[in-house]
């Protein structure tokens, strides 16, 4: 079994890869919740949405979140009432939140809720919120804001400096149901090529699961989310610089650490690299990491899973 840690696209793409390649049984994502926000009274979940969705092949294929063939006739309603909504749910999308949130008010946990949604879209590998309680991925701005993360990314589309980035409820959250125990069974643990700070570094925020990856027998291996000295997508690029982290394949290995990597694929582009991640400590090969197909995707998986038998001897 395969345990990855997983944000929202970047991830997604990754374990479409990883489909490609392991039965499903044997794979288990572990998701970052910090991105969840209430809208309308309902409870969205981006990252394990995203995932969901690109799994369960209704993706929208071009924005690479939300549903392929998407209505917004509620959004578009919703507006006579002075609803300008800066973040958009479909029709379709409104379905999986208006279950949420019926599920969770009934008091069954997000993880069993996120299993039923999965089921819903066919998909067989199993999903995991990485904790089931309340937390927030909070970005703090030099301008003295303190904005929830998807304020921060689609409202004010990443524009402002940030100088710190918190998880709010973090210190207190436990572990999601059979996160520790995928983490210490797992034959592989990787490290989705998602942003290191507000998707992987959200989930190696809470207390349980960074003590889990230590204590595993499994090794780790990840994957650079930066590529060429900048990201694919998302905006990795501009938080990395407020953890202190250089904004390169190498920079991003030497922020995870050899405490948590045992292995670090890095694009074929960042082949320089290598020896600079290798003196960390860190095993690293070069390979095409653009997952525009799912052949590239599925090619990366085995790339990561062969790096991880070869740490593992
Ligand atoms: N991203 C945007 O840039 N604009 C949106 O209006 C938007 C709405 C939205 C609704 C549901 C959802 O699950 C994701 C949504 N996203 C939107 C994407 C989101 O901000 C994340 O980038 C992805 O979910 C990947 O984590």
């Amino acid at each position: 079994m395969y345990a990855v840690l997983a944000g929202g696209v970047g991830a997604a793409r990754f374990l479409r890869g990883l489909a490609a390649v392991a039965p499903p049984e044997d794979v288990v994502a572990i998701v970052n919740v910090g991105d969840d926000l209430e809208l309308h009274g309902l409870r969205i979940c981006p990252d394990l949405d995203s995932i969901t969705y690109w799994l369960g092949g209704v993706v929208h294929p071009t924005q690479q979140w939300g549903r392929v063939h998407e209505r917004f006739t509620v959004a578009e309603e919703l507006a006579r009432f002075g609803h300008e909504p800066w973040f958009t749910l479909g029709d379709r999308d409104l379905a999986v939140h208006l279950h949420r949130t019926a599920r969770l008010r009934e008091g069954v946990p997000l993880s069993v809720v996120t299993e039923e949604i999965s089921r819903g879209f066919g998909v067989e590998q199993r999903l995991l919120p990485a904790t089931d309680d309340p937390v927030e991925t909070r970005i703090h701005t030099t301008d003295g804001r303190d904005l929830h993360f998807q304020e921060y990314w689609v409202r004010e589309r990443a524009a402002p400096e940030v100088a710190a980035v918190r998880l709010a409820g973090g210190d207190d959250a436990e572990p999601g149901p059979w996160v520790v125990e995928a983490l210490l069974d797992a034959e592989a643990v990787l490290v989705a090529p998602s942003n290191p700070v507000v998707s992987i570094g959200t989930i190696l925020a809470i207390p349980g699961i960074a003590a889990a990856l230590r204590t595993t027998a499994a090794p780790v291996v990840g994957i650079s989310p930066i590529i060429g000295g900048t990201v694919v997508r998302g905006m990795a690029h501009k938080l990395l610089p407020a953890v202190g982290a250089e904004v390169s394949a190498a920079g991003v290995a030497r922020h995870y650490g050899p405490a948590l990597l045992d292995g670090w694929v890095v694009d074929e582009r960042d082949a320089a690299a290598v020896p600079e991640v290798e003196a960390l400590g860190i095993r690293c090969v070069a390979t095409d990491t653009i997952m525009d197909d799912v052949e590239v995707a599925a090619s990366l998986a085995c790339t990561c899973l062969e790096l991880a038998q070869e740490c593992a001897g």
